[in-house]
């Protein structure tokens, strides 16, 4: 069983990510981890943090000589812009000056501040901030080192942003090149206008994110158990990133306004399928088909322009305080939707295969991957 943490606050020390039950021998490239942190820092519509922060990883145990040993695995994001807060986040004495009492609607300060008896907002927001998604990204682009080496491969890109809509193809270069993640010039142009407006605003936008996972054998998770199907483990991870508010897989949304005939995939020899609208899963176990999920983010809540609000000391009606924070996070959030289905896709996978080793781990895979080929 794999087993992932995060810990760490957005302007203390750094942020952490904990793995147990990865199996020895597996070749880790600092590289791609480091790839995918940059990513996760990019994207048109973020705030000032990034000009601070360069994100790498540092492996504080679980790794030598570039291979997993086995033992659990520590991964270090250190924040850079803890130098300017020390005195504020120090452990055990800390000065005055970055209290925190108007909560934000849509964000953890007031239910946190409810659910941990805490006065000051800052104790909760600190846990609560994006900043934690450093440590998902770590722990995805490490995992990200596994699924190569069992030929998966997974990637993402944004399909939405405000009500700019893309349904196209996906093209890595393409979406390499646009500053929102999209895999279309024009629709990104489109989308960078609707972000341009916001910030004008003194607003925020929201937007969706497509992850696929391509190379995925039929028959990973399953149709026996709740918690073993691939759909309940996808959605519980990719559920999990901050602001989402929807996850769907395949056709999602759709897939009730249509009949049976028109939407279940037939299946033909030796191809498989000619349409992908369960999108890869059924009855909970992946089909051969990609993995594609869609997730929904909402617009950040933190407002230049502020949102009605009270301050907790004594319920007076004022505006929300201000923090320095991002317009629109959707083409990072995407990154992280990338990491979250690379665990999950991970955790089914040794939920079903677990291994000590990556040999064993890779024959027993490869195994599978023979028997589910159809005749
Ligand atoms: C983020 C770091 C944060 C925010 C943002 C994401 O840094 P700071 O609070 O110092 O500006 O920019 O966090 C939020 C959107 C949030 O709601 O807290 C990051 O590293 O991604």
């Amino acid at each position: 069983m794999l087993t992932f943490y995060t810990a760490g606050e957005s302007h203390g020390r750094g942020i952490f990510a904990f793995l147990d039950g990865i199996p020895a021998g597996l070749n880790i490239s600092k590289e791609v981890i480091d790839n995918d942190l940059a990513r996760r820092q990019m994207g048109y519509g973020r705030g000032g943090r990034m000009m601070i922060e360069k994100d790498r990883v540092d492996v504080l145990s679980g790794i030598r000589g570039g291979l997993t040993l086995g033992s659990p695995v520590m991964l270090a994001v250190w924040n850079a812009d803890f130098e300017n807060w020390k005195s504020y986040m120090d452990p055990f004495s800390i000065v005055s000056g970055k209290e925190l009492y108007t909560p934000r609607p849509g964000h953890a300060d007031l239910p946190g501040a409810i659910r941990f008896c805490h006065k000051d907002l800052r104790n909760v927001l600190e846990r609560a901030s994006a900043r934690e998604t450093a440590g998902r990204v770590a722990a995805g682009g490490l995992l990200r080192c596994l699924l190569n080496e069992l030929g998966i491969n997974v990637y993402g890109y944004v399909s939405g942003i405000g009500k700019v809509k893309f349904d196209g193809m996906f093209d890595i270069g393409k979406r390499d090149a646009s500053s929102v993640f999209c895999p279309d010039p024009v629709t990104s142009k489109e989308m960078e206008k609707a972000i341009e407006k916001a910030i004008k605003d003194g607003d925020t936008l929201g937007g969706e994110f497509r992850i696929e996972a391509a190379g995925l054998p039929a028959g990973i998770g399953s149709s026996a158990q709740w918690n073993k199907r691939l759909d309940t483990i996808i959605s519980a991870f990719m559920m999990s990133i901050p602001a989402i508010k929807a996850v769907q897989i395949g056709k999602g949304v759709h897939s009730g306004a249509v009949y049976g005939s028109n939407f279940h995939d037939e299946i033909c020899a030796r191809s498989g399928r000619r349409t992908n609208n369960a999108g890869g899963i059924e009855g909970g176990i992946s089909n051969g088909q990609n993995i594609v999920a869609t997730c929904t983010m909402k617009p950040i809540p933190t407002l230049i322009k502020g949102l009605d609000s009270i301050d907790i000391r004594n319920g007076a009606e004022t505006r929300a305080q201000y923090e320095r924070s991002d317009y629109c996070a959707v083409p990072a959030a995407s990154v992280v939707g990338e990491a979250m289905m690379i665990v999950s896709i991970a955790s089914a996978i040794m939920n079903d295969f677990g291994q000590a080793n990556m040999d064993e781990l890779k024959y027993a895979f490869e195994e599978h991957r023979r028997r589910s080929e159809l005749p």
